[in-house]
């Protein structure tokens, strides 16, 4: 069956496009886009290629040999993603080669469409080897709550379980891919429903995409599986609605960055040997569509479960332990997650304020952002309140029996991971604020972080703001308290500074 292709993913010249207008076209609208013009000077394109454009195995076979990654076998599909196997880069791009010998010595250069071709994924290279400083993340993409976050903090904290988890897969979504002609990746919306961006480094990609409000057309009639290659037979009885999806399609080259927006099914083939760069993220933008991809998960894992709950002790607790053991985060987390930013973004206010308080030009965008922000945690955490996990019926954190849930105020300003995370915050935020012509500057994303912390105002700690902020936070509840309770005493700082407007009008949404 022949898809319905609707139209192109647009390209446009990402040095012609401002940060402002990024977020107006492609984060708010959540609509992918091709950019050029992103990718001048990253040392992976140079030293990641050989002359004729063709990916430099042997660079990186002597150089990174020793790694080891993940690697999928494209013919062999495992639930609803394709095999994986470990072994080291040596190993994978000794296999490569070889199957490259063997395809020039062929008198007819195809490719078997059955052959179980390798393709190495999600290698944290940036993690592995960060003075290597092999590219920069485009301007576009700094402003990256998931990977700054795990730069300082763990995801998930408990000591029993998904330990793993958090230790390989989940130390980042920073990855490279490399794959021969003919690799691909089955259809899929991204981890956590997180934006992603992926630069190819060399070669070319096919990608297929599905935007989310027809993605129930995937699914089968139960709408529990979904179809996993949109080339294969789909069985019309098993997934009716497939032949009604109409898709949006483009060729990415190299040197070309897409931005795969929430939510978005997509399928991706390499039509040549390529090497890529790949993130994963969220912020403000999409923070909505991980709250609601957690919901949707729990309520699952509570069904999964129900038939037990009468003979479960912490029945709420196992539930949340199950939505770890799963999704890679739990309600606790992306709570302890959405708290941490919220005071780090109040904390970051106080701070503008104290210095400029009345705002123009830089720090008034940065203002701005900041409570652009603040805006979109309330509001995920408006949501939250009504929820089992919060409420008194159910008080106990899912970490240890008997043992509330709250985090203190004071601990998390003075813990250096925190300090750290706010010192990386300003950064960017001034980086996108300056017009985010260059993004972060090429150096940055190698330095090592004690070079980055700057501590925060040594009088922080006595001060009336942080008396305003309050001891500590056990439930969303509570942490609007807080969020209303500073933005009252910022108010009152400079009120007649011109963010005065932009905290009066957080606080009627709020
Ligand atoms: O390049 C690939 O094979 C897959 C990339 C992908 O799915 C993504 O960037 O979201």
């Amino acid at each position: 069956m022949s898809l319905k292709i609707g139209g192109k993913i647009e390209r446009v010249n990402g040095k012609e496009l401002s940060y402002e207008q990024f977020v107006e076209r492609f984060f708010e609208k959540n609509e992918p886009v091709l950019l050029t013009g992103l990718m001048d000077d990253w040392r992976a394109c140079k030293s990641w290629v050989t002359e004729d454009g063709k990916p430099n195995l042997h660079f990186v076979s002597n150089h990174f040999g020793s790694s080891k990654v993940q690697v999928a076998e494209c013919g062999k599909r495992e639930s609803t993603d394709q095999k994986r196997a470990q072994m080291s880069v040596k190993e994978f791009i000794t296999y490569w080669l070889e199957l490259s010998n063997r395809k020039c010595s062929d008198s007819v250069n195809c490719s078997n469409k059955n052959e179980n071709l390798l393709y190495l994924k999600d290698w944290h290279f940036v993690k592995e080897y960060p003075n290597f400083v092999a590219y920069c993340t485009p301007p576009f993409f700094v402003d990256d709550w998931l990977n700054l976050y795990l730069d300082t903090h763990k995801m998930h904290e408990d000591p029993n379980a998904c330990q793993d988890i958090n230790e390989i897969s989940c130390s980042d979504y920073r990855f490279v891919y490399m794959g021969p002609k003919g690799t691909w990746t089955p259809l899929h919306a991204d981890v956590f429903r997180s934006y992603s961006w992926s630069a190819n480094v060399c070669g070319r990609k096919q990608w297929h995409f599905l935007s989310p409000s027809q993605c129930d057309l995937l699914f089968d009639r139960n709408m529990r599986s979904s179809v996993y290659d949109i080339f294969e037979d789909v069985s019309e009885t098993q997934f009716p609605g497939f032949k009604k999806a109409i898709w949006l399609e483009c060729t990415q080259e190299q040197n070309e960055v897409i931005f795969v927006p929430s939510g978005w099914y997509h399928q991706v083939h390499n039509m040549e040997d390529t090497i890529s760069i790949n993130h994963n993220w969220f912020n403000a933008y999409n923070l909505s569509w991980v709250w609601n991809l957690l919901m949707k998960d729990y309520c699952e894992a509570k069904e999964y479960i129900e038939d037990i709950r009468d003979i479960c002790d912490n029945f709420e607790g196992l539930c949340q332990r199950n939505l770890a053991a799963n999704t890679g985060m739990n309600f606790f987390d992306f709570f302890t997650f959405i708290t941490r930013f919220a005071i780090a973004h109040l904390v970051l206010l106080y701070q503008l304020l104290q210095n400029e308080r009345g705002f123009s030009g830089t720090g008034l965008r940065q203002a701005q952002q900041l409570i652009t922000n603040l805006k979109s945690i309330y509001e995920v955490s408006s949501n939250m309140i009504p929820l089992d996990a919060f409420t008194e019926k159910n008080p106990y954190c899912p970490l240890e029996e008997n043992q509330y849930f709250s985090i203190e105020i004071r601990e998390m300003l003075t813990a250096p991971e925190f300090i750290r995370l706010c010192s990386k915050f300003n950064r960017i935020y001034r980086a996108t604020s300056v017009g985010c012509e260059q993004g972060i500057r090429k150096s940055d994303e190698g330095m090592e972080d004690h070079l980055l912390i700057q501590p925060l105002e040594s009088d922080l700690l006595d001060s009336e703001f942080v008396n305003a902020l309050g001891c500590k936070i056990s439930d969303p509840k509570r942490l609007i308290e807080t969020i209303n309770s500073a933005i009252k005493y910022l108010n009152a700082m400079a009120p007649s500074c011109t963010l005065f407007s932009f905290l009066n009008e957080s606080k009627n949404v709020v």
